[in-house]
């Protein structure tokens, strides 16, 4: 039996609220639940239960400090030229880069490749189909989209189910900061 797994933070109640109500109506767009909101620092992928364990275990000894993140505005992701995804951006921060960078290396001590894409904090709002309409107004109403800043105590190892519906995101342990 293998594991959709992936690291993500998962931001506190009122951001979420501010988050969903940037959602609007726009066509044939799969706007997120509150329960799929998250920032994923490393996608894991399919692995099998003692790999699944190893992670987890490695993920136990990373102490890691708390600090604070904020919301800066949206963006979006393409794929074949359209646009795939769209998300609000987080303000860089030196402290999540390197939560980020050491979660990486910790995945490849658990025999992971590792990761080659450039890693774009983000926490998804909407999954776009090809007939999705035009993403220009909900752009330029949220380019100066400010929230938080809010503070990052705790990163969680979240299983992945997918469904007809839209993914279900589990979390399975939930690590915590060391102040
Ligand atoms: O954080 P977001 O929403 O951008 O798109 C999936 C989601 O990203 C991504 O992992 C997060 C939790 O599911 N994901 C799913 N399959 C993926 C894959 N094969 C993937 N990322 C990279 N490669």
């Amino acid at each position: 039996m293998t594991h959709r797994l992936f690291f993500a933070l998962r931001p506190p109640a009122p951001l979420r609220d501010a988050l969903i109500d940037t959602m609007d109506d726009l066509e044939n767009a799969r706007w997120q639940d509150d329960d799929q909101l998250h920032l994923t620092l490393r996608y894991i992928g399919e692995v099998d239960a003692h790999r699944a364990d190893d992670l987890a275990e490695e993920a136990e000894t990373l102490a890691f400090e708390p600090f604070e993140l904020s919301i800066a505005g949206v963006g979006y992701f393409e794929r074949k030229s359209r646009p795939s995804s769209v998300w609000a951006r987080i303000a860089p921060s030196e402290p999540l880069t390197r939560l980020q960078a050491r979660i990486e290396r910790l995945c490849q001590r658990c025999g992971l490749p590792a990761e080659t894409r450039k890693f774009t904090p983000h926490i998804t709002l909407a999954r776009l189909n090809a007939a999705a309409g035009s993403l220009a107004p909900f752009l330029a109403r949220n380019e100066s989209l400010a929230l938080g800043p809010w503070r990052v105590d705790t990163y969680i190892l979240y299983e992945s189910f997918l469904r007809e519906a839209g993914s279900l995101y589990d979390p399975v342990v939930t690590y915590h900061a060391k102040a």
